[in-house]
């Protein structure tokens, strides 16, 4: 791979931005084997973790590649963007975005198409396409702007101002932030956490909830229901309970102190 590494950890895929010396910017070529990871990391693992290599997680969009495309072939780059990033929030596996440096621009979206981001403390976010000339093109103005709301995107837009770990975690761009050179620690703890859940409810997690949260609260609701009952009454559903009644099965433990 030209790209990206793979690497399978137990029952956790780790997945890294490897264009180092052009600080992980996303090309078409980068889109199509990140593409090619994730079916990789479905076939054989249960949650998965991406992360960057060098000093930024990711730069966003190749800007030296963009500026060669026809205004035609810019919308189908975007739309494979799309589907391309679909594939991580509306997958097979949880995904966890293990974060440093610099999140921007398109970046940024790949991030927000994770279910969760762990920030590391040197994390800055930023969306500088209007310094750019540019439009976020990468499901940002959805999924970011679902984060963090539209107000607060707008003024990183319109401002190109930068956010630290404490204001994206602040801002909800983030769930978690760590000591430096941590993140990808965490990231995988909690995504083999992950992966210990019964696979048919992380998959309700990873596509009912931001489905439901998009409709109207009385489908919401109904739609709920059935999913609750599909998972309940699931063989693995009834062996997960009969092992807490049985004593079996581990009990919630109160939170440790750690972030
Ligand atoms: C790049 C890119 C890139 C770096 N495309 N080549 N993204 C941006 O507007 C962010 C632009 N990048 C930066 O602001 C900085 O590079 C960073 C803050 C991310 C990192 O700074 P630094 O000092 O660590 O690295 P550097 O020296 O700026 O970059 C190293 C090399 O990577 C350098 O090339 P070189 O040939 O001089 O070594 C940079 O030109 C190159 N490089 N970022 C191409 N993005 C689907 S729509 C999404 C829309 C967007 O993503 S807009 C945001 C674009």
């Amino acid at each position: 791979m030209e790209f990206l590494t793979f690497d399978i950890q137990g029952d956790v895929a780790i997945v890294g931005l490897n264009r180092p010396e052009k600080r992980n910017a996303i090309s078409d070529r980068f889109v199509e084997e990140l593409n090619d990871v994730i079916s990789m990391a479905e076939a054989g693992a249960k949650a998965a973790v991406i992360h960057g290599h060098g000093p930024h997680f990711c730069a966003g969009l190749d800007l030296a590649e963009h500026v060669q495309k026809t205004p035609f072939e810019g919308v189908h780059g975007s739309r494979r963007w799309h589907e391309v990033f679909a594939r991580i929030q509306h997958g097979k596996l949880p995904w966890f975005a293990a974060l440093h440096g610099a999140v921007v621009g398109g970046g940024f979206e790949l991030a927000a198409s994770c279910q969760v981001r762990v920030a590391d403390e040197t994390t800055f976010m930023a969306l500088p396409e209007g310094q750019r000339g540019i439009f976020v093109g990468g499901g940002g103005s959805v999924r970011c702007a679902r984060l963090i709301g539209v107000a607060r995107m707008t003024d990183m837009m319109l401002t190109g101002r930068s956010i630290d770990a404490e204001t994206a975690e602040r801002w909800n761009a983030v769930q978690y932030v760590v000591p430096a050179g941590t993140a990808v620690e965490r990231a995988t703890e909690m995504a083999a956490r992950a992966a210990t859940n019964a696979e048919i409810t992380n998959y309700a997690i990873i596509h009912a909830l931001p489905r439901i949260s998009d409709m109207a609260k009385e489908d919401g609701l109904f739609v709920e229901s059935f999913i609750a009952s599909f998972t309940a009454t699931s063989p693995e559903a009834e062996d997960r309970l009969r092992a807490f009644l049985e004593k079996r099965a581990a009990k919630v433990a109160a939170p440790t102190g750690a972030k």
